[in-house]
C-alpha cells in the first residue's frame, strides 16, 4: 500500500508542473489523485520509509476535537508542527523580529502572550465542533445561534442512519476562510458505511484535500484520517474499512529535493497497526495513552523545511 505513496510522489517529481506558489518557494504539481488505504485488523497507512510521527499527528487529531484553535495546548505537549504560522503573523504585525524558538517559548510560559499572539483563527477545530449559525431575531437583526457540532451529528447519524450520504465534516467555511491563519487544506471528510448485507458492517472513510504537501504534510494526513475513521468506528460499533484520500492541487516543494530523492530511493518494509485499547465515553474523551503502535520498524526520518 506504501508503494501508491511513493509512486505518487514520484510521479509528481518527474511530470509535474512547476509553478510559483503562495509561499514563493515553488512546487512540481498535479491536478488530483487518489489513494486507497485497507484499514482492516488495524492496518494503518503509516509510512516505512521515512519515521512519521504518529505521536505528534495524533495529538493535533485530539486537539482538533477539542474544538481548540490556539496552538499553544500543542506547544505544551512539545507539538510544534503549527509553530510557523502564529510566528510569521506576530513578525509581521509587530516588526519584532523574534525568533521562531524564542516565539514558541514566549507562547508557553505567557498564557496572555499566547492568547493575542497563538490563535490561528477559526481553523479545523472551531468548524468541526463549533461551526458558527445566525439566526433572526424578531426586529429583523440577526444573532449568533448555537454552534454546530459536526462530529457528534456524524457519530448519532452513523448510529441511527448508517445508510445516510451525507455523514460530512466540513472545514471550508467560506464566510470565514480570510479570518484562517490558513485555509483547511483536508477540507471535507465523508463517511460510508458499506456490507450491510453481510452483517459485518464497515466505515470507509474519503477525505477530498484540495491541497497537499506530499513530502512532509500527507504523511501526517493519511495517519490522522485513518486514526480519525478507527476512533468513529469504534464509537459507532463498525470495523474500520477503507481510506480513500482524493487530493486536489497534490504537489512537491523545491527545496525538498533531498527528502524525495531519499525516500524514493528507499524499500517499504512490515505492516504497522493501531491498536485502541480503550473505548472511551465518547468522540471527545480519548487520550494520548490509548493509542498503541505495533509493528513499526521504519527507516530513518528525514528533515525539510516546511513551507510558511
Ligand atoms: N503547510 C505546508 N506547507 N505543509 C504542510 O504539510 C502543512 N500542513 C499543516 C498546515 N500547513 C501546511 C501543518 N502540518 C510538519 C508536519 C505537519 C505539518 C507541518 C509540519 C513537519 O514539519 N513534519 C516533520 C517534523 C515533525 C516533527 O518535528 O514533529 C516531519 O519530518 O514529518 C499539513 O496539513
Amino acid at each position: 500500500p506504501e508503494q501508491q505513496y511513493l509512486d505518487l510522489m514520484h510521479q509528481i517529481w518527474t511530470s509535474g508542473s512547476e509553478r510559483v506558489d503562495r509561499t514563493g518557494i515553488g512546487t512540481r504539481s498535479v491536478a488530483g489523485a487518489m489513494l486507497r488505504f485497507d484499514l482492516a485488523d488495524g492496518a494503518m497507512p503509516l509510512l516505512t520509509t521515512k519515521r512519521v510521527y504518529w505521536k505528534t499527528a495524533t495529538r493535533e487529531m485530539l486537539w482538533f476535537l477539542t474544538g481548540e484553535t490556539n496552538i499553544r495546548p500543542l506547544v505544551l505537549q512539545g507539538v510544534k508542527i503549527w509553530n510557523e504560522w502564529p510566528h510569521a503573523r506576530y513578525v509581521k504585525a509587530t516588526g519584532d523580529d523574534i525568533a521562531l524558538d524564542d516565539f514558541v517559548e514566549r507562547i508557553a510560559d505567557d498564557e496572555a502572550f499566547a492568547q493575542k499572539w497563538g490563535d490561528l483563527g477559526p481553523v479545523y477545530g472551531k468548524q468541526w465542533v463549533d461551526w458558527p449559525t445566525y439566526q433572526r431575531r424578531e426586529d429583523g437583526l440577526f444573532e449568533k445561534g448555537p454552534g454546530i457540532n459536526q462530529v457528534a451529528d456524524v457519530v448519532e447519524s452513523l448510529k441511527h442512519n448508517p445508510g445516510s450520504r451525507r455523514h460530512i465534516i466540513e472545514g471550508w467555511n467560506v464566510a470565514e476562510v480570510d479570518q484562517m491563519a490558513l485555509p483547511p487544506c483536508h477540507k471535507t471528510y465523508q463517511f460510508h458505511v458499506a456490507g450491510q448485507e453481510t452483517g459485518k458492517r464497515r466505515l470507509n472513510c474519503m477525505l477530498y484535500q484540495r491541497s497537499c504537501d506530499v513530502a512532509l504534510g500527507l504523511p501526517f494526513n493519511l495517519w490522522s484520517a485513518a486514526l480519525l475513521n478507527r476512533m468513529l468506528a469504534q464509537q459507532t460499533g463498525l470495523e474500520a474499512g477503507e481510506l480513500i484520500w482524493m487530493g486536489g492541487d497534490v504537489h512537491l516543494y523545491l527545496n525538498h529535493a533531498h527528502l524525495i530523492e531519499e525516500q524514493l530511493s528507499r524499500t517499504p518494509s512490515g505492516n504497522p497497526t493501531l491498536e485502541i485499547t480503550r473505548k472511551p465515553e465518547t468522540i471527545f474523551d480519548y487520550k494520548i495513552e490509548d493509542f498503541v503502535v505495533h509493528d513499526y520498524a521504519p527507516l530513518p526520518p528525514i528533515k525539510a523545511p516546511v513551507a510558511v
